[in-house]
């Protein structure tokens, strides 16, 4: 059986896990985070490339080569979530299934974080259970895709 084929992307600040705010998003750095997907990823026969970027255009970039070459994307748009109309169209336009993940439950914090630009497009959306969400994401795209 061939391997699913699933990319997982971290938006702007999320190279910081581990460093600051602790209350907020947990004690695990994201390179943590990226192997606990990578060893989840193994035992579900699913290939995974995970990339962090602080840049909006790299973003886009990733996301438009994705087109045929992905079967599932995970995304956690970071603070893009509530401000890219621009990352939203590259995602809609390569039409590659994702799930939106937050580290945090948006829904609890400033009224600014609490509109997304990607859910109505999205899968599924997971926020609030810290870095477990990524990997509920993972095999949720593995198992329905
Ligand atoms: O809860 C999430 O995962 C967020 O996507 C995280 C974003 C925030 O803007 C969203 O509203 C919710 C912020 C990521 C910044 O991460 C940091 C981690 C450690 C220290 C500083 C920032």
């Amino acid at each position: 059986m061939s391997q699913h084929r699933i990319t997982v992307l971290h938006g702007p600040n999320l190279n910081l896990l581990g460093t600051r705010e602790p209350e907020v998003y947990g004690h695990e750095t994201l390179a943590d985070i990226d192997q606990s997907l990578q060893t989840l990823g193994e035992s579900l026969n699913a290939q995974v490339t995970c990339q962090q970027s602080n840049a909006e255009h790299e973003l886009i970039d990733t996301v438009h080569s994705l087109r045929g070459q992905c079967d599932g994307l995970i995304i956690n748009p970071a603070a893009f979530t509530h401000t890219s109309v621009a990352i939203r169209d590259a995602i809609a336009g390569v039409q590659v299934p994702f799930v939106e993940v937050h580290l945090s439950n948006i829904h609890q914090r400033e009224p600014f974080r609490h509109h997304s630009y990607f859910s109505d497009l999205a899968r599924a959306v997971i926020c609030g259970m810290g870095s477990e969400g990524y990997r509920a994401a993972l095999r949720y795209l593995v198992k329905h895709i």
